[in-house]
């Protein structure tokens, strides 16, 4: 923990209460000059102090930003979000993500920015990613597992996503299979998984997460406007991005051990029970060919599982689709 994380951790630990520069000078181990420095550098990151002679400072407003201090400070989980790279302006977080593990950047390491310029979907679509009101970040992990189990990290991704922003903002959150996350009918985050292995062996993974927070309806353009949502649209009221990304960081951390020691049979309910696809009349689109029938679930290994119209079971692994009037 660097000084000005320190210097939050105590605000976060006494929210109303005047904590002295003394004590924070102890408590960091520092001069009360450096002390000041830290809190005039924090004022000017948008925090605001209100400041009483003998009494200290009290943390008045924390502004919205993601930066590595508000990401780290308080976040409970043991190494997912412990260890950040936080930007402004980046091309994707992808692109950093995958530098940053290749030069062995710890499990949990996450890289975020404020904007994105070439935001990524799959296949090579554009991921819209405007500056300040949505959570773009890429998270790396290295899990042990087959070349095969990569897709069931998506599965847990979403499953971890939608259970936050239920548990966060009591809001009705369904997963459309394998990687949308929608409220209200409308997506307000996509995941993308990319991954680097070597023959059948996962070396690691890149999981892009881009969530609209605090985006409002004239924000999104043309194209979005009737697909898109955001958290604050579906909420009501603005979101600290921070504070999310830790509650997101401790639940991904306990699914993603309980997947390690247990396996995707962990995941499987609780993703079945958020999903809008299950039961429903389906097309489905792959590079190679297109199936309709219905969408009858997951088998063990989290491949979505389609019968057609002739009772024919089909497997697929990786896909768009799209609903049908049952
Ligand atoms: C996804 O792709 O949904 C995966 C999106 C992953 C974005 C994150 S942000 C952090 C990290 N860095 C990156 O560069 N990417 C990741 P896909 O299923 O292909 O959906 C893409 C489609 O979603 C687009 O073609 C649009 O129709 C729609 N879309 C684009 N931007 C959107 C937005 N902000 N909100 C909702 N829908 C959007």
């Amino acid at each position: 923990m660097n000084i000005k994380q320190e210097i939050l951790k105590a605000f976060q630990q006494k929210p109303n209460d005047f904590i002295s520069g003394e004590y924070l000078s102890q408590l960091c181990n520092v001069s009360r000059t450096a002390v000041w420095k830290h809190i005039e550098e924090l004022r000017e990151e948008g925090y605001e102090f209100e400041a009483v002679r003998k009494s200290g400072y009290r943390l008045v407003t924390v502004p919205d930003t993601i930066s590595v201090e508000q990401i780290i400070t308080g976040n409970q989980a043991k190494y997912m979000g412990q260890h950040i790279i936080a930007h402004d302006t980046v091309q994707s977080t992808q692109i950093l993500a995958h530098q940053e593990a290749g030069n062995g950047a710890p499990e949990g390491t996450i890289v975020i920015a404020e904007m994105q310029t070439g935001g990524k979907g799959r296949l090579g679509r554009v991921w819209h990613s405007p500056k300040g009101t949505g959570i773009w970040m890429s998270l790396i992990i290295r899990p042990v597992i087959p070349l095969a189990k990569a897709p069931q990290m998506t599965l847990l991704t979403a499953v971890a996503m939608a259970r936050t922003i239920r548990e966060q903002l009591d809001v009705d959150v369904k997963i459309k299979w394998p990687n949308d996350i929608f409220v209200n009918g409308k997506k307000v985050c996509g995941i993308l998984t990319e991954l680097n292995a070597e023959s059948d062996r996962v070396n690691y993974l890149v999981i892009g997460i881009g969530i609209n927070v605090n985006t409002v309806e004239s924000d999104f353009p043309e194209d979005l406007g009737e697909i898109a949502t955001s958290l604050r649209i579906a909420y009501g009221n603005p979101i600290r991005r921070a504070p999310f990304i830790q509650a997101f960081c401790r639940t991904f951390e306990e699914l993603y051990e309980t997947y390690l020691r247990d396996g995707f049979a962990s995941v499987k309910s609780e993703w079945e029970s958020y999903s809008m696809s299950l039961g429903r009349m389906v097309t489905v689109r792959t590079v190679q060919s297109t199936v309709e029938g219905q969408a009858i679930g997951l088998d063990d290994d989290g491949v979505l599982l389609v019968e057609d119209m002739a009772g024919q079971l089909h497997k697929v692994y990786s896909a768009d689709i799209d609903y049908r009037a049952n």
